[in-house]
């Protein structure tokens, strides 16, 4: 066996000896000021095979070589987390790793972040830690591109909650179904891509809801827009959402027969388009009977699950109605499928017929039944798969939310963990308005990102009068900007097309795009592109330089999947469904708005608004996942690629202003609160201020004044993110000099 000698590091946080609870505070005894951490680990040959468990301790750190090389040699050895101070840097395994077991949440449970090794559990723990101590409400952010790992990572940390935290009989329901919630929405919500065989198709925002003992006692989850496309298209290589495979291939006999399906994919218009039904990381079959299990322990009685499949049951049936027809006019050439969907749907077949075939226009007041060409009756049959795909599922986030509801009205006051996990980046060989949407979704939250880590940090420094030295970083303010900008932003034009009567088409406004932002440095177009660029573009295609690459966007499809229109005689009939879920999702109140509905783009633009005020009101942790290489495969580093994600996830920015940074913070008064006891002079009750108070106490405790920086008085009226509420900021700094005091402290 090889023999590893540990060199322990202190860190200068101080610590009081850690209690079991996390609860650290000792009375009498003298605690330790320094926390020794194993974070250096060398065999006994002197080779460093493990590189060092956060970036900060990087001797070269500066070089975008040593990161990569301390991460590469950490993923050889299976270690796949590394910090950035408290950033989790992330690299998928793609592989089982004998990491997440309860023996290893018991380890991390109620332990500092530095005392163990990196990993996931600790920064749900230190999450967890903070909001019971701090009573400040926290976010988890995990981003990366798509397959980075953000839904692995968002599971591991939700399974430690409910293995870690306090139970009782009620709570352990609310546990179940928090996790029972994850095959449930996954088996809706995601599908196979050719960049991950999981891979979510919406995003989602999940609080976790504690009492005041951090028993989780509730939960909530937003959903953001679900890629209903995918429901009547899949590109080559991929698949439609999980359910309808696991349906078919585990439903029982019994049920198909019910349902009117047949146990093989390929019989449907709506799962052949990728020709991809079968995929071998995933068993369909043992996938379904985990989310019948699932649907049970969320609240689903059977009369509910019958419905929901009846509903996944018609989409297949919507699909395979096929039209013929002379003189360009619809007709539906078989009824097979019509009397499936009239009974699972619980509708009337002729009205179904007549509303897939024709649309109701109104003139002169009077109502109209106007035939429709092939083409339109298709596409409105596609529309109303994906709308009642899309409520449905939106319904379903209802339904686990009610049953997540906090009931208990003897603590009404919870505090709250969020956990965002959210579709990744991504670039295919077509792009379309969907990966528009997700790679905007991922620009803001990069801008979310930067604002928080980098800029807020910098502009802190400056605030609280600390002599800094800036360093610089690419601010994606700018491609936000571009794309939702009012009046000039690629989202309002798109609008502006969809609103304009007449002529208006993809192609009008990719004309209208080239004259209203063909100017900005991150927009180009075949028109406007070099002569190198021209040659991989279509004239169909703008081009966004993204912060995490170039993407080329075809715009073909961006107007209707913005419209997302339903014709009115369609909501009409599904209005009349006695089907109980379709009920819900189709009102009839909706018929009489005379509003025109938001576009999806808009939509989205508000949902992703109203999203960063959420991720704002709370304390940030951030995850950073990465992709070691593009085919899904264990053990291989990619170089190349996680360069790549290295230099757009800001890595090398944000381990630069956290190695020039104060790693540790806190207000005066919550400082003092929980170290008074360190020095005699504080010990009993301070009457003085507490800066003058935590000024006492940093002296007595033998720190130099370089190790520590003691910011602004109260007088300072800079207004940031973090704020306390109140606008009174006491900041005390813990200096580099401590942090890094590598060489001086080491014991072997
Ligand atoms: V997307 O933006 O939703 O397309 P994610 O969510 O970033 O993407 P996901 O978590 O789904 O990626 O991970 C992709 C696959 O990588 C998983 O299905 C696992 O097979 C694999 N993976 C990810 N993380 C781990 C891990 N910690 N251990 C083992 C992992 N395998
Ligand atoms: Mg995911």
């Amino acid at each position: 066996m090889m023999e590893l000698r540990i060199q322990l590091i202190p860190t200068g946080e101080i610590i009081l000896s850690p209690g079991k609870n996390g609860e650290n505070y000792c009375h009498g005894c003298k605690p330790p000021l320094v926390l020794l951490v194993p974070l250096h680990v060398v065999a006994s040959d002197g080779v460093d095979r493990v590189g060092v468990q956060d970036f900060v301790l990087l001797e070269n750190f500066t070089s975008e070589a040593a990161f990569i090389e301390n991460l590469r040699k950490r993923f050889k050895e299976n270690l796949i987390y590394t910090y950035i101070g408290s950033v989790l840097v992330s690299v998928n395994p793609y592989k089982d790793l004998e990491i997440y077991n309860k023996n290893h949440m018991q380890r991390y449970r109620g332990v500092n972040f530095y005392e163990v090794s990196p990993h996931i559990y600790a920064v749900g723990d230190n999450s967890y830690r903070s909001m019971r101590t701090e009573r400040k409400d926290q976010c988890i952010l995990i981003s990366g591109e798509s397959g980075a790992g953000k839904t692995e990572a968002s599971k591991k940390i939700l399974q430690y909650y409910a293995v870690t935290c306090p139970a009782s009989e009620q709570v352990q329901t609310v546990k179940d179904r928090l996790l029972q919630s994850n095959p449930v929405l996954e088996a809706f919500g995601n599908a196979k891509t050719l960049r991950n065989d999981n891979s979510s198709r919406f995003g989602k925002y999940m609080d976790i809801q504690f009492d005041f003992k951090g028993a989780p006692v509730g939960g909530h989850i937003i959903n953001y827009l679900l890629e209903k496309s995918r429901v009547v298209h899949q590109n080559h290589g991929e698949r439609n959402f999980h359910i309808f495979y696991q349906l078919i291939e585990g439903g029982e006999e019994d049920l198909l027969r019910g349902l009117g399906l047949e146990r093989n994919p390929q019989q449907y218009q709506y799962l052949v388009k990728g020709n991809c039904p079968k995929v071998s990381s995933i068993n369909d079959r043992t996938d379904w009977k985990t989310v019948r299990k699932a649907l049970t322990v969320i609240g689903f009685d059977e009369d509910e699950v019958e419905e929901l499949l009846n509903i996944i049951a018609s989409v297949l049936h919507l699909g395979n109605v096929q039209y013929g027809g002379e003189d360009g006019v619809a007709c539906i050439t078989s009824d097979t499928q019509i009397k499936y969907l009239a009974r699972l749907l619980g509708v009337n077949g002729t009205v179904l017929t007549e509303a897939l075939t024709h649309k109701k226009i109104i003139a002169k007041g009077e109502e109209l039944m106007s035939p429709l060409n092939l083409e339109q009756a298709s596409s409105a049959r596609d529309a109303l798969s994906k709308a009642v795909y899309g409520r449905t599922f939106t319904w379903l986030v209802n339904k686990i939310n009610a049953s997540l509801t906090y009931t208990d009205d003897s603590c009404k006051h919870y505090s709250v963990i969020g956990l965002l996990d959210i579709y990744g980046f991504e670039v295919f060989q077509h792009n379309s308005f969907e990966q528009f949407c997700i790679n905007y979704c991922n620009e803001k939250l990069q801008q979310l990102f930067i604002e928080l880590t980098l800029k807020s940090e910098q502009e802190e420094y400056e605030a609280e009068g600390i002599t800094w030295e800036p360093v610089q970083y690419f601010n994606n303010k700018i491609i936000c900007d571009l794309v939702e900008e009012k009046f000039k932003g690629i989202i309002s034009i798109l609008d502006e097309e969809c609103l304009r009567p007449g002529d208006a088409s993809d192609l009008t406004f990719l004309e209208k795009l080239e004259d209203t932002v063909g100017g900005h440095p991150h927009f180009v177009t075949h028109k406007l592109a070099d002569t190198k660029t021209r040659k991989v573009m279509s004239r169909e295609e703008f081009r966004l330089l993204h912060y995490a690459g170039e993407v080329n966007y075809n715009v073909n499809g961006f107007l209707d999947k913005n419209n997302d229109l339903l014709f009115r005689n369609l909501k009409e009939v599904m209005c009349m469904s006695e089907n109980k879920i379709l009920n819900q999702c189709f009102n009839r109140e909706e018929l009489s708005d005379k509003k025109r509905p938001e576009t999806a783009a808009t939509q989205f633009k508000a949902s992703l608004a109203k999203l960063m005020e959420i991720l704002m009101s709370k304390e940030p942790s951030y995850v950073r996942c990465m992709k070691p290489n593009d085919s899904k495969q264990a053990g291989r580093f990619d170089e190349v690629l996680i360069r790549h994600q290295v230099k757009y996830l800001g890595l090398m920015e944000n381990l630069r202003v956290r190695r020039a940074g104060f790693a540790y913070r806190r207000r005066y008064e919550l400082f003092l609160q929980r170290y008074k006891s360190l020095c005699p002079d504080t010990w009993a009750n301070w009457q003085g201020k507490a800066f003058d108070g935590v000024a006492t106490l940093v002296k007595h405790l033998g720190y130099k004044p370089e190790e520590y920086k003691l910011g602004r008085s109260a007088t300072h009226t800079h207004t940031h993110l973090h704020s306390p509420p109140g606008g009174k900021k006491y900041w005390v700094w813990r200096g580099p000099a401590t942090l890094f005091a590598t060489e001086e402290g080491l014991e072997t």
